[in-house]
């Protein structure tokens, strides 16, 4: 890499600035918030998000594409903006879009413009030179915009336009999010050129009641593999998912369903409607948005993005000079079963991993808390895998009490519990009065077991002003469990969890006063009336991962 200057020292952008992440994607200023049109070019990842040019809050008017790059999704070389308002189809802005790689390795971008009007029209961005794989520079189709909002939507909220799949007949697809009243919905595109596309006139998925949906997401995964696939497959292999990103409720839901390309009206059945209740699916139970994924064709392996904004004030954002974060890249894949998605975040991580404390076999008392000494646990990586007692002693709930909201509310939370709550408190002060519990606690309903799992900053902080919610989800489990998994990604100010191999993930933005640097401490627990196993801990001290900046 030419002319790559190492951002400022990793120690003193921390002592100064405690929340900034150690190991998660971050630009070097200003606000960021959805991923955009991530992809595997020549050997490269890139990496576009949307961001402010021009400071830390979202840039009403002036939003462009940044973009960096890759050799390994953890390290990461900033770049100039790839996307930014210059026609008359974004003179206004240029939000979230989606990368295709057409055949021949061509990659294109479409994405949402502000036009002069204030309207969402969907324009064509390509790279200028598709022999350099940073594909530095890009320019804008000259036709664009390609579309404006067709009858039955509504000009100010057609936008995100997904990753373009080639059906059966050799017609590109694509679906962008729109909204008719009340009512949103996933509009499906139709192209020969990728330049002149005509609409559906039946929306490819739609829902009353929910307002627009943003950044949707349609892809395929294996039945019988752990492995990604391209956007286009479709064959008897594979199941269909649909993500939708639902602005009214700013969450992140997805559906697995049957693509019906072949009925009169194409559009996707997904198995199990919206319901508006803890029962829809979603990749993260926690603070999480815009979520992007993509095939690397390099691996095999269905990648996704998220974003995670901040829970301290807009002042803060200011003062902090940036606002935002990315989740840590995560392959997805459905489960044995077929009913949801697990995540784990990419191996590359592990790279990262520097020093490491295990704890096997260490029996966790009612009311003990134990101190993972040695870990630095301002950035670390925690891996546990929890022995559970027999669980006929799991308390017993009504089937109308699982619901998460309601089973981590004071008055049930405050319940001591049979079979938990145990977990960890992690960016803990020395003294506890700070800390973050991520924790477990197994419940009998009828005939089966579920677990709750919650992630709980309400005590993260001294500090005053900062949204703390506590975030839950319920998972069924086999009644002939023997353990439990819990991983937690901890950097400064982000916590992502995943509970059980990947099957539940809960991601928390926290500000500690006490618990920074040095002076954060790790414990696991056992809150619960029975006692569990510690049948293995590891925790890894996280390295610094490498932002450069190409000048
Ligand atoms: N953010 C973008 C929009 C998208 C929204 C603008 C989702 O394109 O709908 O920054 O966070």
């Amino acid at each position: 890499m030419e002319n790559i200057t190492k951002d400022a020292s990793p120690k003193s952008v921390n002592s100064e600035q405690p929340y900034r992440t150690g190991y998660h994607f971050q630009p070097l200023k200003n606000w960021m918030n959805d991923p955009n049109g991530p992809m595997y070019y020549k050997g490269v990842y890139h990496f576009f998000y949307q961001r402010n040019p021009d400071g830390a809050t979202f840039g009403h008017e002036k939003m462009v594409w940044g973009h960096s790059v890759s050799k390994d999704l953890i390290n990461w070389t900033h770049l100039n903006d790839a996307i930014e308002p210059s026609c008359i189809g974004d003179s206004k802005s240029c939000f979230s879009g989606s990368a295709t790689i057409l055949p021949g390795e061509k990659p294109l971008m479409l994405y949402t413009g502000i036009d002069g009007k204030g309207h969402q029209v969907q324009n064509l961005a390509m790279p200028k030179n598709l022999s350099d794989p940073y594909l530095r520079e890009w320019e804008k189709h000259p036709q664009n915009p390609l579309m404006t909002a067709p009858s039955g939507v509504e000009e100010n909220e057609f936008r995100d336009p997904s990753t373009a799949w080639q059906g059966k007949d050799g017609k590109w697809r694509v679906i962008i999010g729109a909204q008719k009243g009340d009512q949103g919905k996933a509009i499906l595109y139709k192209s020969e050129d990728f330049v002149n596309w005509i609409v559906d006139p039946n929306p490819f998925y739609a829902t009353d009641g929910t307002g627009v949906c943003e950044c949707p997401e349609f892809f395929p995964v294996y039945i019988n593999s752990t492995n990604g696939v391209d956007t286009t497959m479709e064959n008897s292999s594979v199941r269909h998912v649909l993500k939708i990103s639902y602005y009214r409720r700013h969450l992140d839901f997805y559906f697995i369903g049957k693509y019906a390309s072949d009925s009169d009206q194409e559009k996707f059945i997904p198995d199990a409607k919206y319901t508006e209740t803890y029962k829809d699916l979603r990749f993260d139970y926690g603070l999480y948005y815009a979520s992007k994924s993509f095939f690397d064709y390099a691996t095999n392996r269905r990648i996704l993005w998220g974003w995670v904004e901040e829970h301290d004030s807009k002042q803060d954002s200011i003062d902090k000079g940036w606002a935002g974060l990315q989740t840590i890249p995560r392959k997805i894949w459905l489960d044995k079963s077929g009913k949801q998605l697990i995540q784990w975040p990419i191996e590359e991580l592990e790279k990262l991993r520097d020093k490491q404390i295990s704890i096997t076999g260490e029996t966790l008392l009612s009311g003990s808390i134990l101190e993972v000494k040695g870990v630095t646990a301002s950035q670390a990586d925690v891996e546990v895998l929890f022995e559970l007692p027999d669980l006929q002693s799991a308390e017993l709930l009504e089937p109308s009490e699982v619901d998460p909201q309601i089973l981590s509310a004071e008055q049930y939370a405050s319940r001591k519990g049979m079979i938990g709550p145990f977990g960890l408190q992690v960016l803990a002060s020395k003294d506890i009065t700070e800390k973050t519990t991520i924790s477990f606690r197994i419940y009998r309903v009828v005939d089966k077991y579920i677990c709750l799992m919650i992630s709980d900053p309400s005590r993260s902080s001294l500090r005053q002003g900062l949204t703390k919610p506590i975030y839950a989800t319920v998972f069924d489990i086999d009644p002939n469990i023997k353990t439990i998994s819990l991983r937690t990604l901890i950097d400064r100010s982000i916590i992502e969890s995943f509970g059980d191999g990947g099957r539940a993930c809960i991601t928390s933005r926290v500000y500690p006063l006490l618990a920074i640097e040095k002076d954060a401490h790790l414990y696991v627990f056992n809150d619960g009336n029975q006692s569990v196993v510690i049948s293995q801990l590891n925790a890894w001290i996280m390295k610094q991962a490498e932002f450069a900046t190409e000048s």
